[in-house]
C-alpha cells in the first residue's frame, strides 16, 4: 500500500474507472486484473470497492454482483496475504468483531466482503466462516476484547438458528457486553425485529458504517 496515495487521485481514478468499466461489462477476468492493478499501484482497499466495484455494480445488476464478489475474493481475499497482515496491523478500535455465516449456509462470498471492508477500516475481525454453529458464536462472544457478533445469512431457512443464536447472546453477561449485527441476502427489517438484533444492514458498506459507531462508543 503506498504512501503517496493521498497525492496520487489523478491515478487512482483511472484504476478505479478500469475497475468500473470490467464490472459493467461483466469482464471477470479484466475485472480481476484492474483490481490487482489497483492494488498494485497503491489504491486503497475501500476505495476500490465504493468507488470502483460497487458503482459499477449499479450497471451490471446480479451476474455483475456475483462476478464481482468472485474476482475480490479472488485478489484479495485469498492472495494478497501482505495486505491482510497490514490490515490486520492497522487497528483503530478496541474490540474485536467476530463474523460468521450461520449454521446450514454455505454462501462466503458477502461474508468475505463485509470482512475484508471491516479490516480496511481497521477494525479487528474474527472470521469463523461458514456454516458456524450457535454454540460457536456464543463461545467466541465470551473473549474479553469482542464486542461485535456479525451474522451473515442468505437463505429465509435458517432464521430459526439466528433466534437460536440471539437466545444465546441475548442472555445473562453477554446480554450487554455484545452487539449483533445481522447481514446477507435474507436480512430484513422483519427478521431483525423477530430475532431482536441490534441491527442490519442491507449491505457491507452500511454495517461498517454502525459498527464503528457502536465501536467509537466508550460506554459500550
Ligand atoms: C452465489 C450463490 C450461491 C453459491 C455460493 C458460493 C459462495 N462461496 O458463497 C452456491 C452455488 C454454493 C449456492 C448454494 C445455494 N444457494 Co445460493 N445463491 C448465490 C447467489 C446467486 C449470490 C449470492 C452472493 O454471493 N451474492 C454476492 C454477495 C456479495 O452479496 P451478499 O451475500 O448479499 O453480501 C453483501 C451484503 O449482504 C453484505 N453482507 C453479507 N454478509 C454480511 C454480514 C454482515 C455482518 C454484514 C454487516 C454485511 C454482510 O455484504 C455484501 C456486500 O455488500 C444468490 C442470489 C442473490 N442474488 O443473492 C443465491 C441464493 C442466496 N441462493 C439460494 C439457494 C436456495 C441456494 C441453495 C439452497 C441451492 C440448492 N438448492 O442447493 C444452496 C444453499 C447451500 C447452503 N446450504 O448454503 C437462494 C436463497 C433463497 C432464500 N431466500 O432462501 C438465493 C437467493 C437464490 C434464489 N434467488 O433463489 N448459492
Amino acid at each position: 500500500m503506498s504512501l503517496e496515495y493521498e497525492s496520487k487521485t489523478d491515478n487512482d481514478n483511472y484504476y478505479i474507472n478500469k475497475i468500473i468499466d470490467a464490472v459493467n461489462t461483466l469482464d471477470f477476468f479484466s475485472m480481476k486484473e484492474a483490481i490487482k492493478e489497483a492494488i498494485d499501484m497503491g489504491v486503497s482497499i475501500i476505495d476500490i470497492i465504493k468507488k470502483g466495484v460497487l458503482v459499477g455494480l449499479e450497471e451490471s445488476g446480479e451476474m455483475g454482483l456475483i462476478l464481482a464478489a468472485e474476482a475480490l475474493e479472488d485478489e484479495i481475499i485469498l492472495k494478497d496475504e501482505e495486505e491482510q497482515i497490514r490490515l490486520a496491523k492497522s487497528r483503530a478500535y478496541s474490540g474485536k468483531v467476530v463474523i460468521g455465516t450461520i449454521k446450514g449456509d454455505i454462501h462466503s462470498l458477502g461474508k468475505n466482503i463485509a470482512s475484508i471492508i471491516m479490516k480496511s477500516y481497521g477494525m479487528d475481525v474474527i472470521d469463523l466462516g461458514v456454516d458456524v454453529n450457535p454454540k460457536k458464536f456464543e463461545e467466541f462472544a465470551y473473549l474479553p476484547e469482542v464486542k461485535v457478533i456479525g451474522i451473515s445469512f442468505l437463505l429465509s431457512s435458517v432464521e430459526s438458528r439466528i433466534k437460536e443464536v440471539m437466545s444465546l447472546l441475548k442472555k445473562g453477561e453477554l446480554k450487554n457486553k455484545v452487539k449483533v449485527i445481522l447481514g446477507g441476502a435474507a436480512v430484513s427489517p422483519e427478521i431483525a425485529i423477530e430475532t431482536n438484533a441490534d441491527a442490519y444492514a442491507i449491505d457491507a458498506i452500511q454495517g461498517v458504517n454502525i459498527i464503528e459507531e457502536w465501536l467509537r462508543n466508550k460506554n459500550f
